[in-house]
């Protein structure tokens, strides 16, 4: 994998073989924790563990010994699925689905979150009260009013994804308290997996990923200790690769929220890859002044940034501006008036040629961002699906734009509130070149500034 160059250097993965979702995001002792799904076996899905590794600024990781794994003949005999960590009275305590039949088990750690034990008396919740559910997993657990609550993703057979409530004075004794929330099977899907429930603002925030919607949503509403009662809705990230979010509050209060970006490509080339499955970057969540959930990056990431170049003033006429700058592992930041062009934006991960390029466009009248990987790769075993979220602007508003690149990801933040997010493969060497793109008129980038980013994980050169 040394010479991997779809390989990511500054988000986190493990050594090697498959991740998918992020679990038991914690804050303790001074550092934070993230555990993964992670399959020790292979670079595809199967016999979960959960990886786990340690951070002390979300930033910069380091690798922790695989945290759970199945136990023959236990309720997790079937894979350690996704879950939460709590600290109880001081104890680390993982709180996890295992299968199969879908179950809620616990773990809890003596030794500083090296190993951890199951509690014997799991399953503590081991099946739906008389529901008939078509998913009963990934337990989201916060502190209420003196107790704990759990939110469990579900579903409601023929009528749509749902949230369960519970509470437990102990995490081991668990009580049904009804649907938290419930959606409609033909607009959110039939099953709601990995929520998340939490304040924001003046408001609280659901988040789901709904089967078989591919993409995660989030609920901004009401919550009066039972129900949860949504007034809008919206995609946490557009760009069709972000699942599973997984959030956490941090040392400075903030909502931090990692999500699974899934490989765009076959499964046999991640195979041959040895590796799958990236997380996100770290991402705010804050409640917009609009009253949708607005997403940017952990401004501590700005602590991996090298070697910066800087532009000002740039003319961009119809046939577009080639940088001198290029590479696989940069932040970009550009600021972009329109003008009179109908579309600006960015060339990314282009060849010289042009045979493979990335481009990330605005259209103004339209008011969407799109990123467009229909050319990224001329590998034929590569998704080329073309993905877009709204963005209107105020009349004096420039595009906004942060972009993340690093091997394989494209990570999008646009105007301080949307997030789109896509995997890429270009297959030539020299498909490492930046451009500024006007289409139908001239447009100003007034500012363009991007910095070389450093690795993030011990291992990002591949080795153990
Ligand atoms: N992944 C886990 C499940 C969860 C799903 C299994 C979401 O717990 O529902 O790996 O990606």
């Amino acid at each position: 994998m040394t010479a991997d160059p779809h390989r990511p250097s500054y988000h986190f993965l493990p050594p090697r073989n498959w991740m998918n979702d992020p679990n038991g995001l914690i804050y303790w002792g001074g550092e934070y924790h993230l555990f993964y799904q992670h399959n020790p076996n292979g670079a595809f899905w199967g016999d979960m563990h959960w990886g786990h590794a340690v951070s002390a600024d979300l930033v910069r990781w380091r690798h922790m010994p695989i945290a759970l794994a199945p136990t023959p003949g236990g309720p997790d005999k079937g894979g350690c699925f996704s879950g939460c960590a709590v600290e109880n009275d001081g104890v680390p305590t993982l709180v996890y689905t295992g299968v199969s039949p879908e179950v809620q088990c616990v773990a809890t750690s003596d030794d500083g979150m090296i190993t951890w034990q199951k509690h014997p008396a799991n399953p503590v919740i081991a099946a739906p009260e008389g529901l008939d559910v078509t998913g009963f997993r990934d337990p989201f657990v916060w502190r209420e009013s003196g107790e704990w609550r759990m939110a469990l993703g579900s579903g409601l057979r023929g009528v749509g994804g749902t949230v369960l409530l519970y509470r437990s004075p102990d995490l081991i004794r668990w009580e049904y308290r009804g649907p938290l929330c419930t959606g409609d099977a033909r607009e959110t899907g039939e099953m709601w997996e990995c929520p998340n429930f939490f304040p924001l603002g003046d408001r609280h925030v659901l988040i789901v990923s709904p089967v078989p919607l591919r993409k995660a949503l989030y609920f901004v509403g009401r919550y009066d200790g039972a129900r949860f009662t949504p007034e809008r809705q919206g995609v946490l990230d557009a760009g069709g690769h972000n699942y599973a979010p997984l959030s956490l509050v941090d040392a400075a209060g903030r909502r931090v929220i990692f999500g699974w970006l899934w490989e765009g490509r076959s499964d046999a080339a991640s195979r041959a890859a040895g590796w799958a499955g990236v997380q996100s970057l770290p991402r705010v969540l804050t409640l917009g002044p609009d009253g949708d959930v607005w997403t940017e990056p952990l401004p501590e990431l700005a602590t991996l940034r090298g070697a910066d170049r800087r532009y000002q003033n740039l003319t961009i006429p119809p046939e577009g501006v080639p940088l001198d700058v290029e590479g696989d592992a940069l932040e970009i930041r550009a600021e972009i008036v329109p003008g009179d062009a109908r579309v600006v934006g960015l060339r990314l991960l282009a060849a010289p040629d042009g045979v493979e390029e990335t481009l990330l466009l605005y259209d103004r009248d339209a008011g969407t961002l799109t990123l467009d990987r229909e050319r990224a790769s001329l590998s034929p075993e590569t998704w080329r699906d073309t993905h877009a979220t709204d963005l209107p602007l105020a009349p004096d508003e420039p595009l906004s734009l942060r972009v993340f690149l690093d091997g394989s990801v494209v990570e999008v933040y646009a105007n301080a509130r949307r997030c789109l997010t896509t995997r890429v493969y270009p297959t030539r060497p020299d498909s490492r070149a930046i451009g500024l793109i006007a289409r139908g008129g001239r447009a100003t980038c007034t500012t363009l500034e991007t910095w070389e980013m450093a690795p993030a994980l011990p291992d990002a050169a591949g080795a153990p």
